[in-house]
């Protein structure tokens, strides 16, 4: 059975965990959303990409969710000693190596994907790990510029600015106001080598609990992906990441809003609509919705959505293949 799902982070990571043991015999391709990269200290860092690669690897900090177990923050240290930051961004010595890596091999002339699977081979992540696409893409958060805390010489008090995606969930947490988010670049890029040939062969195409807006809805804003998707005439399933009204971890009810989408598991689901989706599982505290998701054309159904543990995620995992079975 040859599965593609389409992934953020730590959402998308910890749902593959599962997937893998409820199907170990499946073909697993992930497209990863690369509109959080960011470049820092002449470096490119993937964190979506990473948290894929580490999570499936064994290198994770399983507390945190991203970044490498057993981290220690040295050059960090040294840089801040420098006056060099940002220091909001906690960048560890282990993971410092992966970007080294990564950036060297793009300026010799790697597309990102090629560098993907080169850092891959150290992971055996088990999956087939392509980024969404080998240009660039980062994501745009528009923001009031009173709530960024500095105005610039000219700037009025009604003034809006876009700050990146990490600078307003990293260092903003996420606690003000997102009036846009932008896939800046996505319009122009091209799905990497590979990801339309991967959903044309799929026999089934999940969306995990990642982000709706900031995973899965930049992923789907590279041309040619969603149309894919569309045209594979196989089934496509989502998971919730929002139980009983509310993201189960991160922010995503701030990009939620800026999209104009309430932060329920049916407004999700009709957000991405019955031309993508053909089945949805929900959480069963939110039972009660089911009906309404149905007759916006997807089929639901309320399962224990919570990933504690590779075995519940497991049963997540084959919850949703048995829904695929049931919409083909
Ligand atoms: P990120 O890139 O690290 O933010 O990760 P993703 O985009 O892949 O996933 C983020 C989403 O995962 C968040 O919106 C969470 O609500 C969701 N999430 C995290 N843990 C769980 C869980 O145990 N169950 C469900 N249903 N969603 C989860
Ligand atoms: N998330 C944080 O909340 N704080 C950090 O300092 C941070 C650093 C970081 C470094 C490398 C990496 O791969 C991921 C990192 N993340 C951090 C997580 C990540 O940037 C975001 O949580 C996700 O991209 C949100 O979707
Ligand atoms: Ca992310």
């Amino acid at each position: 059975q040859r599965i593609v799902v389409l992934a953020g982070g730590i959402g998308g990571a910890r749902f593959l965990r599962g997937l893998k043991s409820a199907a170990p015999d499946a073909e697993i391709t992930v497209i990863g959303n690369t509109g959080d990269d960011i470049h820092l200290f002449g470096l490119k860092i993937c964190p979506d990409l990473d948290t894929l690669m580490y999570t499936l690897g064994g290198g994770i900090h399983e507390g945190q969710g991203w970044g490498r177990a057993d981290e220690t923050f040295v050059v960090k240290e040294e840089l801040a000693a420098y006056g060099v930051g940002p220091g909001w961004f906690g960048l560890g010595d282990r993971d410092f190596a992966t970007h080294i890596v990564r950036t060297q091999m793009i300026a010799a002339g790697y597309p990102l994907s090629a560098v993907t699977e080169a850092l891959c081979t150290r992971w055996q992540p088990g999956v087939r790990l392509l980024p969404m696409t080998d240009d660039r893409v980062e994501t745009h958060v528009l923001i009031d510029t009173a709530d960024l805390g500095e105005s610039a010489p000219g700037e009025g008090a009604e003034s809006r600015r876009a700050v990146h995606f990490q600078e307003y969930w990293v260092r903003l947490r996420a606690s003000v106001d997102a009036h846009a988010v932008v896939p800046v670049g996505a319009d122009a890029a091209k799905p990497a080598p590979g990801v339309l040939e991967a959903i044309a062969d799929a026999d089934v195409v999940l969306f995990p609990p990642s982000n709706p807006v900031v995973s899965i809805g930049t992923i789907l804003a590279v041309p040619g992906i969603r149309e894919a998707i569309a045209d594979a005439g196989v089934p496509v399933v989502g998971l919730s990441p929002v139980v009983g009204g509310a993201p189960v971890r991160g922010m995503a009810d701030k990009v939620l809003s800026a999209v104009g989408v309430e932060t329920t598991a049916a407004a999700v689901a009709r957000h991405y609509g019955s031309g993508l989706l053909d089945g949805w599982l929900v959480d069963t505290v939110d039972e009660d919705s089911v009906p309404s998701v149905q007759e916006a054309g997807i089929r639901c159904r309320a399962v224990p959505l919570m990933m504690n543990g590779t075995e519940a995620t497991a049963e997540m995992a084959r919850q949703s293949l048995l829904l695929a079975e049931e919409v083909r």
